[in-house]
This record gives structure tokens, C-alpha cells and sequence, in this order.
């Protein structure tokens, strides 16, 4: 394990025998998501599957493995989207993130949760440890992965050995600081520059990356490498004070899911294009967090419940 940064700022709250959350973001993963639900260790108390609206039977996929997993939805299109409401529907003392396609094996999370216990903020995978590794790497990832690797350590004076990974852990109590705001996959990256300069102490552990065990990837070397870049090469500039994230996370409960190919589930842009939701839809609970900026007439009638803060 190596360990980066000194400590800035006391543990707040941390217990020995901490809760556990695991966020999986999904979206069309059915032919996957089984099996990663079925290796989530015992241990884990509370499982939040963000679905991104999936038009295959990913929802039911993950009931019937694990009927007690709390379902999300998203306020816009993207992992980074998902994470953010994910983490915001959270409840465990430590929040775990891994992907639903099976690249990120469930079993290793115990390492990651051992280093937060024994003393780190933030965790993150390694697959360039001893004892990790990828079978996922193209050529062309590989290498531009090396090379934020290198970029990002020369801006910040890191030691990095592997970034833009989707397993990483941290303490629920430190997700405000971490003032997230991307959608897209670069939330990789924006997850560790803000973990860095809110000077939370952060620990790599090996881990294996494995080959997506089905379905079609969602990511495009090109487009989401430049997404990632502008991201780091923004970070470095930008204090996490100056930082909008307003926006906030917005998740929504809902008893049904939109209609397939639902055209009312809009990506984000104003919260009340948010909450535009598919008639179809029955919803329960509204949970607002992280300053989203909605108010009680945004909400539509048939939400009997929210949960949060509304900036009312
Ligand atoms: N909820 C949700 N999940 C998403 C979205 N985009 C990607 N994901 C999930 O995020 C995880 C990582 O996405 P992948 O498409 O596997 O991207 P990747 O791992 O970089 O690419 P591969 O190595 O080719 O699998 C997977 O679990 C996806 O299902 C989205 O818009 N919404
Ligand atoms: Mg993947």
C-alpha cells in the first residue's frame, strides 16, 4: 500500500467497525450485474444500484440476487451522474464504488475498506501494484492512462501509480468536501484531484482489473480522454472552494421505472427538467441532497415523500 499526503485535517466521527455502502453504477449491464451482486462480500450493509435507465432487465437482474438493494436514479446522462447519486443515496459509513460490468471484482473489497480502517481518507485501486493488473487494457487505453498518470504527478506532485480507475473508497463524511461535480466518466478523475486538494490522506491497494464479462462498454477513448484531461488540467487550477457543484446530486426513487425509451426522463439541465418524469412512473421518494436547488413546487404531485435538503 502506498500512502500520499500528509493529513490536513482531524478524522471526524471514524469507528473500528464502520458500515459499509457499495454504489454500483449500471447501465445495461443484465448479462453482468449478477455476478457482481453475488460477490459483494456479507459484510457490506447496504448496496445502492444507480440505474441509467437501462432498457434491459438490469433492475431486475439485481432484485432477484439481492431483493433489500436500494435502487436510484439519475438527474442526467453519464457515470459520473450516476456515482454522484449514488453517494448521495448512501448511508454507510464507507462508501465503496465499483462498476457493474464485472471489471472490478467485488472480492477485493476488503482490502479497500482495511486501508481506510487502518487510517486513510480516501482509497483507490492500483492495477499497476504488485498484485495487480488488467486484462481490460487496450494498447490505446493503456497508454493514455500512463500518460495522465505522468501528467497528473508532475501537476500535483503525486506519486500515483494508476488513475482513472472506477474502484476506489472513501468516508461518507468526507463526500461534501469532495464537492463533486462531473457527469461523464472524468469523474475518475475529478474524485482524486478534489480528494488531493482537500488534503485527504489517500492509499493505492493492487487490484485486478478483469475484462467486462459481457455488454457493450459505454466509454470512447477519444472523447471521454479529452473530457478527462480538460478535467485534470482544470483541477489544478481551480480551488474545490470555487467550485459549482449546486447543481448537486439529485436521486429519485421510484416505485416503476420509466417506459423504455422514454423520451420525459430528460437529462439534466434545470432541476424541474429533472424532475420531469414519464407519466408511467409511480414515485415515492424524492431524496434531494448536496444543495441541489429545488424547491417543494418543483416536485411533482405524486412525490409523498422527500427525503433531505430542499432549498427551500
Ligand atoms: N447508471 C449509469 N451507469 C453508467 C453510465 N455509463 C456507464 N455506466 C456504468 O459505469 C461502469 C463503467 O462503464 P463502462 O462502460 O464499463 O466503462 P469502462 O469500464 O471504462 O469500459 P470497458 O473497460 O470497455 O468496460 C459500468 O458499470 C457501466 O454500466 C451511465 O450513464 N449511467
Ligand atoms: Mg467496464
Amino acid at each position: 500500500m502506498t500512502t500520499t499526503f500528509a493529513r490536513t485535517h482531524p478524522h471526524r466521527g471514524r469507528t473500528t467497525n464502520p458500515t459499509v455502502s457499495v454504489v454500483v453504477p449500471a447501465l445495461n449491464e443484465e448479462e453482468s450485474i449478477g455476478w457482481v451482486i453475488d460477490n459483494i462480500p456479507g459484510w457490506v450493509s447496504e448496496v445502492v444500484l444507480v440505474d441509467g435507465l437501462s432498457i434491459d432487465g438490469t433492475e431486475l437482474v439485481v432484485s432477484d440476487h439481492r431483493p433489500d438493494v436500494v435502487v436510484v436514479h439519475q438527474h442526467a446522462r453519464g457515470k459520473g451522474a450516476a456515482l454522484r447519486a449514488g453517494f448521495a443515496a448512501a448511508s454507510g459509513d464507507i462508501i465503496v464504488m465499483i462498476d457493474a460490468d464485472g471489471s472490478t471484482d467485488p472480492r477485493e473489497m476488503g482490502r479497500f475498506v482495511d486501508a481506510l480502517v487502518d487510517g486513510a481518507d480516501f482509497v483507490k485501486g492500483s492495477r499497476n501494484l504488485s498484485g495487480g493488473g488488467s486484462i481490460d487494457f487496450t494498447l490505446l487505453r493503456h497508454l493514455g492512462n500512463l500518460g495522465f498518470v505522468w501528467a497528473a504527478n508532475l501537476l500535483f506532485g503525486t506519486r500515483f501509480s494508476d488513475l482513472c480507475y472506477g474502484y476506489c473508497a472513501f468516508w461518507r463524511s468526507d463526500l461534501d468536501r469532495l464537492a463533486l461535480t462531473a457527469d461523464g466518466f472524468e469523474i475518475e478523475m475529478e474524485l482524486i484531484c478534489s480528494a488531493i486538494k482537500a488534503g485527504l490522506v489517500i492509499a493505492e491497494v493492487p487490484s485486478m482489473e478483469l475484462e467486462r464479462r459481457a455488454g457493450e462498454s459505454n466509454l470512447n477513448a477519444w472523447k471521454d480522454g479529452k473530457r478527462v484531461l480538460k478535467t485534470l488540467l482544470t483541477e489544478r487550477t481551480t480551488p474545490l472552494e470555487r467550485r459549482d457543484h449546486s447543481r448537486g446530486a439529485l436521486m429519485i426513487v421510484a416505485t416503476a421505472k420509466p417506459a423504455h425509451g422514454s423520451t420525459a426522463w430528460r437529462p439534466a439541465g434545470s432541476p424541474a427538467a429533472a424532475l420531469e418524469i414519464d407519466e408511467t412512473t409511480e414515485l415515492m421518494t424524492v431524496l434531494v441532497a448536496h444543495n441541489a436547488n429545488v424547491t417543494p413546487e418543483l416536485l411533482p404531485a405524486r412525490v409523498t415523500q422527500t427525503v433531505g435538503a430542499l432549498s427551500a
